[in-house]
């Protein structure tokens, strides 16, 4: 167990050597407790939803692997559970649901049926939490999306079933923000692409234009919700082409002044979203990530301190944008304790956040600009082994969580007296 006093001892130590190189920690731990990661919902389930019992996840070549017992089963599972990631997390966070998981325990509407009715619930619980919301139409999963597309579908029924589905989402999404009085991000991605080589790329691009110029047509007040479109270079069984490519929607995103959505696991394995940062905030006002950890292809590992998160984080910090980024998180582990899963992944996101923020940078600009190179990378180097750890533990005891390791114990206790009885 971590004790207060050591804590206490570490942070004055720690905030001192800052100091020396002209970082208030203070000032950084008042910033850091403003910044609200959005937790996926599909990490308690492996994606399922609560349409029905025993939903699963299917199509667009996303998949959640791994049999770790005590998985929700229900709403009440799904909330019970986060509440208990909510209260492992040092800050306060938000919700990102996926229309599946509506209370539907009215009766199941069809996916171009669902309506704010069935999130009354969910936004009783948010205001309980005190967290605001964000929120994601869902075409995947679907006997209507069987065909490999949805909004891109070459049948306009199928297509204007799912333009119908997503018009409702983002009324559902400006109603949650209304209702929390804190806007709703709204994502759209889609499954759509295939196997093998088709005539149609172009038919399929044009036609996901179409829909998505619909969608948009119907105006949503701006202070409520706001869009995101989410780009992937593949997936499984759509090798060949994935209509909602990164140009596909980084020219949709430029021609509307809207939000893009950038998953770090959506590009080529070689290719570092941290540098499209600076590149796309030239064009693009506001963006969303979803964070997370491919390993060889859009695996969804739970989101660790990896390098990339890091230089991500940095990218943001240096680029003045921190607050122009909304963050998500985006894995789906079934292989091991679903709330450990977030808790590690949601504070390595926040660690790597503080870990930009603690940076030398106005030093290390200097250096940069005076044309110093090597006192630049010695001041880079040297800022790795700064005392962080003694900044964020005091950033948990803050908040009254547990610091360090201390969550682990509290986890096993939850998988024993909960997650195993289910
Ligand atoms: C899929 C996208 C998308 C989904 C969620 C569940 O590759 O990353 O964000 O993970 O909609
Ligand atoms: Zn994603």
């Amino acid at each position: 167990m971590k004790n207060t006093r050591q804590i206490e001892q570490m942070y004055s130590l720690a905030k001192e050597q800052y100091a020396e190189a002209g970082i208030d920690t203070d000032q950084i731990l008042t910033q850091m407790q403003k910044i609200a990661i959005s937790l996926h919902c599909w990490q308690t389930d492996d994606g399922g939803g609560l349409e029905y019992d025993g939903a699963e996840l299917s199509g667009g070549g996303i998949q959640a692997t791994g049999n770790f017992p005590g998985k929700s089963r229900n709403m009440g599972e799904v909330r019970q559970d986060l509440e208990k990631v909510f209260s492992l997390l040092p800050g306060n966070h938000r919700l990102n649901l996926h229309s599946i998981y509506g209370d539907f325990s009215k009766g199941l509407v069809e996916r171009d049926q669902f309506g704010p009715e069935h999130f009354e619930s969910w936004v009783e619980w948010a205001k309980k939490q005190n967290i605001g919301m964000d929120f994601n139409c869902t075409l995947y999963s679907h006997p209507k999306s069987e065909s490999g597309y949805t909004l891109s579908d070459l049948n306009k029924e199928t297509r204007d079933f799912w333009i119908q589905h997503v018009k409702q989402c983002r009324k559902i999404a400006a109603y949650i923000g209304k209702e929390l009085g804190s806007r709703c991000v709204h994502n759209i991605w889609i499954p759509d692409g295939s196997k093998d080589v088709t005539v149609n790329r172009f038919k399929h691009r044009a036609f996901l234009k179409d829909s998505l110029d619909q969608i948009l047509a119907e105006p949503q007040n701006p202070e409520y919700m706001a869009d995101a479109v989410e780009a992937k270079l593949f997936g499984i069984g759509v090798e060949a082409f994935t209509v909602g490519s990164h140009e596909f929607y980084l020219g949709y995103a430029v021609d509307k002044k809207m939000m893009l959505c950038l998953d770090i696991g959506h590009f080529h394995p070689t290719e570092q979203v941290s540098d499209k940062v600076s590149a796309v905030f030239q064009f693009i006002p506001e963006l969303l990530f979803h964070v997370t950890r491919p390993i060889r292809w859009d695996s969804d590992h739970v989101v660790t301190l990896s390098d990339e998160v890091r230089n991500l984080f940095e990218e943001i910090v240096w680029a003045d944008k921190l607050d122009k980024v909304n963050i998500g998180l985006d894995f789906f582990d079934g292989s091991l304790n679903r709330i450990g899963a977030y808790v590690v992944g949601t504070r390595a996101a926040q660690k790597a956040i503080l870990m930009a923020l603690l940076n030398p940078s106005d030093e290390i600009r200097s250096y940069e600009e005076k044309g110093k190179n090597f006192e630049k990378l010695a001041k880079m180097e040297e800022a790795k082994s700064m005392p962080f750890g003694a900044i964020w533990d005091y950033f948990c005891l803050k908040n009254n969580v547990p610091a360090g390791d201390d969550y682990i114990a509290e986890i096993q206790e939850y998988e024993k007296n909960i997650l195993s009885r289910r």
